[in-house]
């Protein structure tokens, strides 16, 4: 049942660097004289991970244990992939817990928790499970060396200790004015679980739209990260260019629990060619095919046929092809720029390899957003996205209008910021030793929340219908408070929210809450808890657990509003509301299946919203009044921050 599964996957990632412990008793016993080997039918992909990666065992080839891992470390994702098949594979959940006990023991920790996480998330088997924060099972990627070093000491003297986490940095860097949005748990956790939802390396089952989703998961990142910056008076970031040093440097103040210190980066460091992975003008050479395949309007594919791009569908091919997922069509063409680009940027302190550095943040998704280059990363590959959207024809009337709705005016109560302490449990970064006792380890951090806020929306219809609504927010002004116009803050809109409703012929009133975002996730339940929860229903043999199937995918709830300022930052609130016909299903005014679908998909199924991601301000806006339809509401909102 469901409590017996959450509490074994929990005893699973408890202490995930030490031994299973030894109350543990059924996972210790699997982990001895489970065999793998003999639970398998060979002729099945199952039964050829399990052979493969034996065998791999037997011969000692595996990656050793107490090791940094990598997913973008060929090798290394090689072997984490072979356990992810053996985990979907597992006959029942008791062949899927004897199997990870059995692999726990034996290869890297790093592989074994990526491939838990991963096996989790896809498995049949697995849908009740709640997934614990990843910030509280490797807290090493989430928090500060000094944080850890303090947790080593607060265990070694036997003193519980609570440890404030600073952001990176000093006041001299001007990019740490925005470190609490790269440096958040919660985004970083949101980050790397899009990532487990959507891997670049996925063969499963298809997965609907999943080029257009890198594509618009990582275009709202930047978007809200240009309206971070905004808030605190810097420019919209820059991107990345080859040729030019990067400008900003940095120090992560991050440790491997096994590998050592993440390398740093100097200011204005000219990218090198990095040994083993690629050359600068190579990846040139991959960014220009691309752009001619967006002047030209098609792809090439391996087999020498043409797939016209200029069309909607478009992007979800460029997505696959710069991502570089399994569903690129000519990937020996096209290449990996986006893969490659993480590694090579992960390894400008050590490109030729001469100092044996372990990877950089840049080459984990754990760690990716806490180094400032990744959104000028992400905003070079935005700019190649943005290229083909603005070769497409502009919307018409015809495509805006949808007759049926007017608009008649939108309530919003008050939006405003501020900073709130956070607090998570450290215990899992220290391993358990005989004859030392356990110590409560914490740390605290300040992160960005904003009061709960409503939206009521007035809508004259015609007759009854189902209709979608779209809510977005963007900055109203530049960095030097020039009133940007909508062709030039339309690609910088904030996806609030998009759900399904009903309206009736006559005056409607469409109430929304913040707390309904279907962009936004509520915190994680914390890790104790989820132990804490577990057990205690496994005790009272069948209670309910009181967390339920909660998806880990979608950005923090707390992080729902850009910072904004203390005066009051402007926006543009836009609303649009179009036929209910948009939705891919039937019921979505009354299911949303799985609740955080607008930047993460519905697991299993087609993306909710048929139209393109981002309508309508993927496209360009040439002529304002065209945009002007009825059923779509803008006006000027401010973002207080206290
Ligand atoms: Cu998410 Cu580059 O894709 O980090």
């Amino acid at each position: 049942d469901v409590a017996h599964q959450q509490q074994a996957i929990n005893r699973l990632l408890y202490k995930v660097t030490s031994h299973i412990q030894t109350g543990f008793t059924d996972l210790r016993e699997a982990a001895e004289t489970w065999n793998p080997r003999d639970h398998t039918d060979r002729s099945t992909d199952g039964g050829a991970a399990i052979k493969h990666l034996m065998d791999e065992l037997d011969e000692n080839r595996l990656l050793e244990q107490h090791h940094w891992f990598s997913l973008f470390n060929d090798r290394q994702r090689e072997e984490a992939l072979l356990l992810v098949d053996v985990l979907l594979h597992s006959a029942d959940f008791e062949a899927f817990k004897n199997n990870a006990a059995y692999f726990r023991e034996r290869v890297n920790e790093g592989e074994f928790v990526y491939a838990l996480y991963v096996a989790v998330t896809h498995s049949e088997l697995t849908p009740h499970v709640v997934l614990p924060p990843l910030y509280e099972v490797t807290p090493h990627l989430f928090t500060n060396s000094e944080v850890i070093d303090k947790a080593y000491a607060a265990k070694m003297t036997q003193t519980p200790g609570n440890f404030k986490m600073e952001f990176t940095g000093s006041k001299k860097n001007r990019e740490q004015r925005v470190a609490y949005f790269g440096e958040d748990v919660g985004l970083n956790s949101h980050h790397v679980h899009w990532h487990m939802d959507f891997p670049f390396w996925w063969d499963g089952a298809k997965i609907d739209r999943k080029g257009e989703l890198f594509f618009w998961a990582h275009h709202q990142l930047t978007a809200r990260y240009d309206a971070e910056r905004l808030s605190n008076f810097l420019p919209a970031v820059d991107e990345l260019y080859w040729d030019h040093p990067i400008r900003d440097g940095f120090a992560p103040h991050t440790t491997y629990k096994y590998g050592g210190e993440f390398p740093a980066r100097p200011d204005n460091k000219e990218f090198e060619d990095v040994v083993g992975v690629a050359r600068i003008r190579d990846l040139k050479e991959l960014e220009s095919r691309i752009h001619d395949a967006i002047a030209h309007g098609y792809i090439i594919n391996a087999d020498g046929t043409k797939t016209d791009i200029n069309n909607e569908h478009g992007i979800d091919i460029l997505g696959d092809i710069i991502e570089s997922s399994t569903y690129t069509t000519n990937a020996a063409y096209y290449g990996a720029l986006h893969n490659q680009a993480h590694r090579v940027l992960g390894a400008q302190s050590d490109p030729k390899r001469k100092f044996n550095m372990p990877p950089g943040v840049m080459e984990h998704f754990e760690t990716a957003t806490r180094d400032p280059a990744f959104f000028r990363l992400h905003k070079y590959m935005d700019n190649i996205f943005k290229e083909h959207k603005d070769s497409l024809p502009p919307y018409t009337t015809e495509d805006l209008l949808y007759s049926n709705v007017k608009i008649t005016g939108v309530e919003v109560t008050e939006l405003s910021t501020f900073f709130e302490d956070f607090e998570f449990d450290l215990s899992n970064a220290l391993d358990s030793t005989e004859n030392v006792n356990e110590v409560s380890v914490k740390t605290h951090i300040s992160r960005l929340n904003h009061k709960p806020f409503s939206l009521n929306i007035h809508a004259q219809a015609e007759h009854d219908d189902k209709v979608t609504v779209r809510v977005y927010i963007s900055p109203k002004h530049d960095e030097n408070h020039i009133t940007l116009d909508i062709d030039e803050n339309r690609w910088g809109a904030i996806l609030l929210d998009t759900f399904w409703t009903e309206v009736h012929a006559g005056d409607n009133e469409i109430k929304r809450k913040s707390s309904e975002s279907s962009v936004a996730i509520p915190d994680r339940v914390s890790f104790p808890q989820l132990i804490h929860d577990a057990d205690e229903a496994v005790a009272n043999d069948g209670d309910d657990l009181p967390q339920k199937e909660s998806r880990s995918c979608g950005h923090p709830q707390r992080l729902l509003l850009p910072k904004g300022r203390e005066q009051g930052m402007d926006f543009w609130l836009d609303v649009i509301i179009t036929s209910g016909d948009d939705g891919v299903q039937d019921d979505l005014t009354v299911n949303d299946h799985g609740s955080t679908h607008s930047y993460c998909g519905i697991h299993g199924q087609k993306y909710p919203d048929k139209r393109p991601m981002g309508f309508p301000f993927d496209r360009p806006i040439p002529d304002l009044r065209v945009f002007m339809v009825q059923n779509h509401h803008g006006q000027v909102v401010k973002i207080f921050h206290h």
